[in-house]
């Protein structure tokens, strides 16, 4: 039977054990993120009923690869609207669109990236129109080769401008009431460009965006960091039944809008745990009960470079504790000086003297 928590994630299932659970425990599940899956599970992903994305990302803290597994409740819907894939319950619905970027056109005013951006989120909205999920809670961005300038532009900046452009071009606010997100890029270790591979969670009740007072808002950052800002809140907290439902962006070692600690992996670590805190603090001042703390989320550490693993993973024990609960993966952060980025959720019940 299940409990009241009407949602629950970060299973951190290999994809193996993923596919060998029971038909009834895979009823129940929206969707999931896989990463660093081998050859052989990325085969196995293929199961249409579950919308799931592989992204090539190598694991740093084990071998086994990792899936964060979003359930709902209830009878579960699903289906293919375009290039999205989607299942949703009754107050949430999961989805993932993959979009290889050839197939757009080189030769207009907008990069093939930004064009497979722009597609996506429009996308995304068209379908969250039609099914009357109208709130976005979190988007998962992946990127190929982030950091690598094409048609003037780093692609990061491309994938922004395609980002805001669907968000204008639906009537979306660009600025205050704007989903979380993580923007992360990876390397296949070959010339092949991976697709834009993007996962989503929306749903029927508005969601708080919450910003951090030692940041500038991503969506107003100066010019110097692109053209067009990122579309983007610091965290979004919701209320599902008995729960409230954290997600915190991904965070990096910015205060301000500049970037911290250039070439100091630790300190880099500390201040993006420091701007975690501060993200907490305002999610606490309105949150039904503020009860989140760092030991209470479940983190992603995204790892520039794989030797910083150990000294990362120390200054985060040492913030969070012995129970630290977080994967590290292998990617490339969305600004070339940034070492790190880390992302995390959590859910709390928020009436107190609840049992399971
Ligand atoms: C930052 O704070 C780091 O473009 O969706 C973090 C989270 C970052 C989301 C995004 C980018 C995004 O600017 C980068």
């Amino acid at each position: 039977m299940r409990d009241k928590v009407s949602l629950l994630h970060g299973e951190n299932l290999s994809v193996a054990a993923l596919m060998m659970q029971p038909a009834q425990w895979k009823d129940s599940v929206l969707g999931a993120l896989c990463f660093s899956a081998s050859a052989v599970e990325r085969s196995m992903l293929a199961d249409p009923e579950i919308p799931c994305i592989s992204v090539p990302m190598p694991r740093l803290d084990a071998t086994d690869s990792n899936c964060e597994v979003w359930h709902g409740n209830g009878t579960l819907t699903e289906g293919q609207c375009g290039d999205i894939h989607y299942r949703h319950d009754d107050e949430l619905l999961f989805g993932v669109i993959v979009l290889p970027e050839t197939p757009f056109d080189a030769g207009v005013d907008k990069t093939p990236l930004q064009q497979a951006t722009e597609s996506a989120y429009r996308q995304v909205f068209a379908l969250l129109d039609a099914l009357h999920f109208p709130y976005l809670l979190r988007f998962w961005n992946y990127i190929a080769d982030i950091n690598t300038i094409s048609f003037g532009l780093e692609r990061y900046q491309q994938f922004n401008r395609g980002r805001q452009d669907a968000f204008l071009a639906h009537g979306r606010d660009v600025v205050g009431n704007v989903p979380a997100a993580c923007a992360l890029g990876f390397s296949q270790g070959s010339s092949a460009q991976g697709p834009l591979t993007i996962a989503f969670l929306a749903g029927r009740v508005v969601p708080l965006s919450i910003e951090n007072p030692r940041q500038i808002s991503a969506y107003q950052y100066p010019p110097q960091y692109g053209p067009r800002s990122p579309t983007f809140s610091r965290a979004a907290l919701v209320r599902m039944g008995q729960n409230e439902v954290l997600f915190v962006s991904g965070t990096a070692s910015i205060v301000g809008h500049a970037t911290l600690h250039a070439n100091d992996v630790v300190a880099q670590t500390r201040e993006t745990m420091a701007n975690i805190e501060a993200v907490l603090a305002e999610v606490n001042r309105q949150a039904m009960q503020p009860g989140f703390d760092l030991a209470s989320l479940s983190y992603k550490v995204y790892v520039r470079n794989p030797a910083d693993l150990e000294l990362i993973r120390a200054e985060l024990v040492r913030c969070v504790g012995n129970e630290l609960k977080a994967v590290f993966l292998r990617a490339d952060v969305c600004r070339e000086d940034l070492l790190l980025e880390i992302e995390a959720t959590a859910i709390l019940a928020f009436m107190s003297g609840q049992g399971g």
